[in-house]
């Protein structure tokens, strides 16, 4: 094992402006083997952990209303998690970062692009210190070298119909995956539980290497002539071996998938697609297991599909309304779907109370790369347009749009024009908050989740209702 030096936070980048803007940055020990770093700093952290909960352990931290207990748990504190915090004016940090700053700071694809590696935003996600390039480029060489597909999965993907959301066909593809399971082999020959984080370390580096593939073989089955992705390429970056499997050369649509795949990650522990998979790893049920059930939860509609539920929301504008749309034309459009008792799909947020950051981002990609698109004109209308009538009818606590509002549209340009698959996409990069939050779990030992329910009378009889 190499060693490690301490955590420490140091200035070593040399960009006068980052730092200025981001002050401090916890730089990566040299370590360029993440599960070393882990086995170095896991014990420090339980410690830390121990030691807090001994002093505070019974300490209140909030209270939970009957309104919360009906209110879909909004509110509550409940959960720890350690990847990323959500502020509701400010939007999503990760390990401390917001969005610019790890654009800035998280190292690139060296000359092929400026966006940040997910790659190297899984070792932030994981360790809490933004990598060096060789760090980043490990963790590349890893997913590389850990992302074939056992014939199995690939015949069951294949023997489809395809009337099977691709939703579906992910979630079932990752579950069946679970024969490769590290954790659950070593489980079942009476692992110590000491030990569960190394097992959880190893499904999850298999997990999100084999994704874009599974992604691939969807896409191509669905929307192409089904043939075999093309293999990974050592020399590529993860995303650029997706862009490439499912079928796209450019190089600009590489760096949107570098984008893309960072920013969808994380965001902190409450949402439903993470909770889930918290939620089931807590039963020691194995990584595919419990990512695949927080992909069920992605796939609904108030959720990740969000994404999909925007393009056929702006496509049937469009149908409706035909080409250059007015403010008010978009309004009476607006106000029909709210009238039908439908939701503006791609606005509003459980937590945040301003525009998603992540939205931001992808708004400054469109306005750099595809400035005249005219569906992006569209959705830039529908930013002036959609927060007043979001107001006006005065039902949604955040009028604002959140990222599900942006990123169709990106796709549309690059010609991915398959809205159903959109969601996928999310979820490719979601394994990577949802898997580095799973071996934070098992390396702090928490136990199985079991919060206490009420029915109605029992709640009534608690709070001396008549
Ligand atoms: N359009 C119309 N009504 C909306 C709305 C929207 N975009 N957002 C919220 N509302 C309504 C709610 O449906 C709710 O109505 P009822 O009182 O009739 O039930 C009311 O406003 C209050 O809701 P809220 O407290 O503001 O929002 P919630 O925390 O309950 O829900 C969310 C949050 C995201 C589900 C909701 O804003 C929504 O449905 N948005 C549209 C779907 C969407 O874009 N989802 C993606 C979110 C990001 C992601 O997870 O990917």
């Amino acid at each position: 094992m190499s060693v490690v030096r301490p955590v420490a936070f140091r200035l070593l980048h040399t960009n006068k402006n980052v730092l200025s803007s981001v002050g401090c940055v916890r730089h990566a020990t040299t370590t360029t083997n993440l599960k070393d770093f882990l086995a170095d700093n896991i014990p420090k952290k339980q410690n830390e952990v121990k030691e807090f909960r001994k002093q505070f352990g019974s300490t209140k931290v909030g209270e939970v209303t009957v309104d919360m207990m009906y209110g879909g748990m909004r509110g509550i504190r409940g959960l720890v998690t350690e990847t990323s915090v959500l502020d509701p004016d400010e939007g999503i940090r990760f390990r401390g970062y917001s969005i610019p700053e790890c654009q800035k700071l998280l190292p690139t694809a060296g000359g092929k692009g400026e966006e940040p590696l997910p790659e190297g935003l899984f070792w932030l996600l994981v360790t809490g210190e933004i990598p060096t390039q060789a760090q980043a480029d490990a963790i590349t060489n890893e997913w590389n070298q850990r992302a074939s597909i056992p014939n199995h999965v690939i015949t069951m993907l294949n023997n489809f119909p395809t009337n099977l959301h691709p939703m579906s066909q992910f979630s079932a593809a990752i579950t069946a995956l679970n024969s490769e399971s590290k954790f659950a082999k070593a489980y079942a020959e009476g692992v110590n539980k000491s030990k569960y984080w190394e097992y959880v370390y190893e499904d999850s580096m298999d997990l999100i290497a084999k994704l874009p593939t599974l992604a691939a073989v969807i896409y191509r089955n669905l929307y192409r002539d089904g043939s075999t992705p093309c293999a990974i390429d050592p020399k590529k970056d993860w995303s650029q071996n997706f862009s490439h499997m499912l079928g796209f050369e450019d190089p600009l649509f590489s760096e949107l998938m570098r984008m893309y795949l960072t920013i969808h990650s994380d965001h902190e522990g409450g949402n439903v697609s993470a909770h889930t998979t918290h939620l089931v790893g807590s039963a020691l049920s194995d990584p595919y297991l419990s990512f695949s059930a927080g992909i069920n939860g992605l796939a609904g509609p108030l959720h990740g599909l969000a994404n999909q539920e925007v393009l056929v929301w702006v496509t049937k504008l469009q149908e409706q309304l035909g080409g250059e749309v007015t403010d008010q034309q978009m309004h009476d459009f607006i106000w029909n779907t709210l009238k039908s008792g439908q939701v503006v799909p791609g606005y509003g947020h459980a937590v945040l109370r301003k525009t998603d950051p992540r939205y931001m981002c992808q708004r400054e990609f469109a306005l750099k790369h595809l400035p005249n698109d005219s569906l992006f004109k569209l959705v830039a209308q529908l930013y002036k347009v959609v927060p007043d009538i979001l107001l006006e009818q005065g039902k949604a606590k955040n009028p604002w749009p959140n990222v599900d509002a942006h990123s169709g549209v990106l796709l549309q340009y690059f010609n991915l024009k398959e809205m159903n698959y959109y969601t996928v996409l999310f979820g490719v990069s979601r394994a990577l908050g949802c898997t580095a939050s799973l071996i934070w779990d098992r390396a702090l030992g928490l136990p199985i989740e079991r919060p206490k329910s009420f029915d109605t009378p029992g709640l009534k009889k608690l709070v001396g209702a008549k």
